[in-house]
């Protein structure tokens, strides 16, 4: 009951695990370089924590995700597809995968619709959102790891909902943003609260 909601949620490290995909694939290609384990990563740019370690480890990083079939063989990460699915349910819920590609475009846009398709079902193709700047995307919850959403709109119309991600896990909880731990947390409560 309430009033219909409108649900954006992120892709990368929401529901694909670009943290645990980008480390083993770093690691594979360049085994004797050092790496930062996901208990040490800091801030949401990984080439910046990686080239702060070393400078030349930065375009490293960038060559991994910048790879084919990067995108596509992200693993789910625990309980997220089956939460979007079952959002997806719920009476007078719209959900819509809110998900920024990769400047490098070659393989990133086309990999998101193909992970989409092949974890979440043909259907939600219709529901894929690719923009790169989230602030004009109109919406009730906006669930991302990312802790600094800013676009050109300076007040968007969607609450932030920060997803627990490695790199954001030492951010407090605070005033600027509520959170979700996993997706074992109260998201279904996050939600019936914002439809009254
Ligand atoms: P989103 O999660 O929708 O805000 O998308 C951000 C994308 O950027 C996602 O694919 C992860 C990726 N990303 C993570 N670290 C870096 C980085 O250091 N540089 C670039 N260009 N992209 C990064």
């Amino acid at each position: 009951s309430g009033k219909r909601l409108r649900v954006l949620v992120d892709m990368d490290g929401v529901i694909a695990d670009f943290e645990g995909g980008f480390l083993k694939k770093y690691r594979a290609k360049y085994p004797n370089e050092p790496y930062i384990t996901l208990e040490d990563r800091r801030g949401f740019w990984v080439s910046s924590q990686y080239g702060n370690l070393r400078s030349d480890l930065c375009e490293k990083a960038i060559s991994i995700w910048e790879s084919k079939d990067f995108f596509i063989e992200l693993e789910p990460l625990p309980g997220g597809v089956q939460a979007v699915k079952e959002m997806a349910k719920m009476e007078n819920t719209d959900v819509f995968i809110c998900t920024s590609p990769i400047k490098h475009y070659i393989h990133c846009p086309y990999e998101k619709y193909a992970w989409i398709e092949k974890h979440l079902g043909y259907d939600f193709l219709d529901k894929i959102i690719l923009t790169r700047d989230k602030t004009v995307v109109t919406g009730d919850v906006l669930i991302d790891d990312k802790p600094d959403i800013l676009g050109v709109e300076p007040n968007p119309s969607w609450e932030h909902i920060l997803f627990t991600a490695c790199h954001n896990k030492h951010i407090l909880p605070s005033s600027s943003h509520r959170h979700l731990l996993s997706w074992a947390d109260d998201w279904r409560g996050i939600l019936e609260g914002k439809r009254l």
